[in-house]
Formats: C-alpha cells, sequence, structure tokens
C-alpha cells in the first residue's frame, strides 16, 4: 500500500516528506525530482520568496545505489528562509520579544479558523502550516510516484487553462501539455501563446492594483490502463480518490474531472463518449476506441483507458497587498488583514502540486491492483494484465 505524508512549517528549519509502499527496484533520478521542485516554484505572478528558495530533495532513507529498496523513504527540503526566523519561529521557547505574531486574520486563509480550532492567540503557528509552502514536499513525494509509473509507460502533466477572465480557447494534446514540463522558463504554462498573453494581463492587472487571481489547472494522466479504481464501494471510486487528493491541495475550492462542469448544462447525447472498435491493434492495449474523451478517463469510477483529465479551480491567493477588512485578535478593533508578502498568482505551481497528487493516487491504485514488492514482479503482474485487456 503507498502512504505518504509531509511535515514542516513554511519558515521552519525544513520540510519532510515520507512516502512508503514503492515496490523495490525503482530507479531514482534526482534530476527528476529536483526538476519537478523547480517548476513548482516557477511562473509569473510568484512572490519573493521564489527568490530566497531554491528546492532540492535531500533523500534521507528508503533508496540505495540509485533504486528503491522498498522501504520509507524521506526526504528532506530544507527551507532558506529559516535563517531570517530562527529567533521569530524557535523550537524552544526563545526570546518573545523576537516572535512574530500575526494578529489580524486573512479572511480566505486559515488563520482565524486555526485559530479558535487550536486556541492560538494569534495567527502564526496556522499559516506556517496552511501555507502552500507544504505542497513543495507533496512535489517531491510526487516524483517518486511519477518514476515508478514511468517504468510502466504511465505519464502525468499538467497545463494552465485560466487566469482570471482569460482562458484557454482551443483543446490541447497530450504531446504539447507534457512538452511544457521541458521549458527552461515557465511563463503560465499554457499551451497557447497568445491564450498565455491575456493571462499575463490579468496578473498584471492584478499587480497593479494590489490584488491577486488564480484560475484552473487542468492535470492529465497519460496511458493509465482500464481498470483503477471500482464501483464496489463508494470509498474505492477513482473519480471520488482523485477529488479527494486534489480538493486537498491548498487554494483549491472545486475540482472537475473531464467535462464534468458543462456536462450538468449537457443533453446526455452530447456528453457521453460513443464507443468504437478498431480490429487492428494500436498502441494502446484495448481496441475499443472512443472518439471524444468528455468523461476524463473515468465512467462509474473505474479509469476506461483514455486520458484521466482532472481540473483544480483555485480560488486566489488570500495575502493582499491591499488587504481586505479584519479584526485584532487583542483588541477586537476593526482593522486591516495582515500583510508580510505574497504571491500574486500561483496557478502553473498548483498545477505542479497537483501533478503530484495524481501520481501519487495512481500510483497506489496501481499497487493496489498489481501488487508487488519489487518492480520486477509488479511488471510481471502488469503486463500479464495487459495482455488480459488486450485480447478481451
Ligand atoms: C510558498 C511559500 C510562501 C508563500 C506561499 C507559498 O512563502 P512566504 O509565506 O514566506 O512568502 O509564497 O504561501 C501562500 C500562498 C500562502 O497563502 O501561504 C511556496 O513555497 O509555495
Amino acid at each position: 500500500m503507498i502512504r505518504f505524508s509531509t511535515a514542516g512549517e513554511s519558515h521552519g528549519e525544513a520540510l519532510i516528506a515520507l512516502i512508503s509502499g514503492l515496490p523495490a527496484g525503482v530507479p531514482v533520478d534526482l534530476d527528476f525530482i529536483n526538476r519537478d521542485l523547480w517548476r513548482r516554484q516557477q511562473g509569473y505572478g510568484r512572490g519573493g520568496r521564489m527568490k530566497i528558495e531554491t528546492d532540492k530533495a535531500h533523500i534521507l532513507s528508503g533508496v540505495r545505489h540509485g533504486k528503491t529498496i522498498g522501504t520509507p523513504i524521506a526526504v528532506e527540503l530544507v527551507n532558506r528562509d529559516w535563517k531570517n526566523w530562527e529567533e521569530k519561529l524557535p523550537v524552544e521557547t526563545g526570546d518573545p520579544a523576537r516572535h512574530q505574531p500575526v494578529t489580524s486574520p486573512r479572511p480566505g486563509h486559515a488563520d482565524l479558523a486555526g485559530a479558535l480550532k487550536y486556541n492560538f492567540p494569534d495567527a502564526r503557528y496556522v499559516l506556517e502550516r496552511a501555507s502552500a509552502r507544504e505542497s513543495a514536499a507533496r512535489v517531491a513525494a510526487g516524483a517518486f510516484a511519477k518514476l515508478f509509473l514511468r517504468t510502466l509507460g504511465i505519464n502525468v502533466a499538467s497545463h494552465v487553462i485560466r487566469v482570471g477572465r482569460a482562458e484557454l480557447d482551443r483543446p490541447a494534446a497530450w504531446e504539447e501539455i507534457a512538452a511544457l514540463a521541458a521549458k527552461d522558463e515557465v511563463v503560465l504554462a499554457c499551451v497557447d501563446p497568445a491564450a498565455e498573453a491575456r493571462m499575463k494581463e490579468e496578473v498584471e492587472e492584478a499587480a497593479r492594483t494590489g490584488d491577486t487571481v488564480n484560475g484552473v489547472f487542468e492535470v492529465v494522466a497519460h496511458n493509465v490502463p482500464a481498470g483503477l479504481g471500482t464501483y464496489a464501494n463508494w470509498d474505492e471510486r477513482l473519480d471520488g480518490l482523485l477529488a479527494w487528493a486534489v480538493m486537498s491541495l491548498q487554494a483549491v475550492k472545486a475540482v472537475e474531472i473531464g467535462r464534468g462542469v458543462t456536462a450538468a448544462e449537457s443533453f446526455g447525447s452530447k456528453v457521453h463518449d460513443p464507443i468504437h472498435y478498431a480490429p487492428e491493434a494500436g498502441v494502446r492495449p484495448t481496441r475499443f476506441t472512443r472518439p471524444s474523451n468528455n468523461a476524463g478517463g473515468i465512467e462509474g469510477g473505474v479509469s476506461n483507458g483514455e486520458d484521466i483529465v482532472v481540473r483544480g479551480y483555485l480560488k486566489p491567493i488570500s495575502t493582499l497587498r491591499r488587504p481586505l477588512q479584519s479584526v485584532r485578535f487583542d483588541t477586537r478593533e476593526a482593522t486591516s488583514a495582515s500583510y508580510e508578502r505574497s504571491d500574486i498568482c500561483v496557478v502553473p505551481a498548483a498545477g505542479v502540486a497537483a501533478e503530484a497528487m495524481v501520481a501519487i493516487t495512481i500510483a497506489a491504485q496501481t499497487q493496489q491492483k498489481f501488487g508487488a514488492d519489487s518492480l520486477l514482479e509488479l511488471k510481471r503482474n502488469f503486463d500479464s494484465y495487459i495482455e488480459q485487456i488486450r485480447s478481451f
């Protein structure tokens, strides 16, 4: 069973990712992991923190001689900003005069709800863990899931389809989306330059007006075989698992599978993907083909062999340079919400974090279905199942 968790505060010494359950023998490419960490830091509209950090994976366990050994993998990501916070946020009591409380909660952030819940007199400890900085650790764990999936020919990529009012107004091919990950400069991770320019204008407007803007990313998992997840039980449906995984990311307020949203306003004849049959074998295992993929690769909670398409809708970042109204925790007086620094737009970065969540979910389902201790054993199980689908 693949499991993962993270630990760490945004301005603490380090973030930790812990992932277990991967089979032994998966080749570990450190450059690939660091590349994903770099990608998560990019994008037009990222804040000042990204100039401080250069996220790099320091693998502490579970990998020896370049391969997984079937034991828990611990990865450390050092926070370079820690040197500016050692006295403000020490593990020991430290000097209270040097602590840095956050006493006016930001609307939209976890500040107020978290302070009420944990009985904190200020929101410092809340935002330290609620911050999207935590998603760096998810990306490290997700990179391991991707490396595992790659050995089976399964790849996961993302792109941005909306920033504010600007949207990508044409379909994107898998090859275009996958190619974005190789680019050395990330603007807004959109496959269409004209749409990307319009998206950039939205970020520029938000920057000018002390505001924030986000949008919608789309994650695509390519070459996932039919048969992951099941309709047998509510908590085993692949769409439900993916929705949970992506919704758990900071700032995501809605998740859509395929054309889930517009399907609700359409007739069935315009939504469901007809089933065709191609007698000659193609590159994919199944000879059943679909001229469209409105279902986003999942029917009845089960992958159907088409690309899995998951969209995440992000609320705008809640830390505003022109802050909204708030209330001081100590005096209850009306005041402006706290502002230290912030991002203006994080849609491309959130897309990379969502790739990690989708990869981990699909890797977990793969390990569950083809369950094995070594990659050799898993591949044997996987290949024999693919053969079964091929000859169905
Ligand atoms: C983030 C680091 C944070 C923020 C952002 C995500 O750094 P800092 O708080 O030091 O500026 O840039 O966090 C938020 C958007 C948030 O609302 O907390 C990162 O590494 O992604």
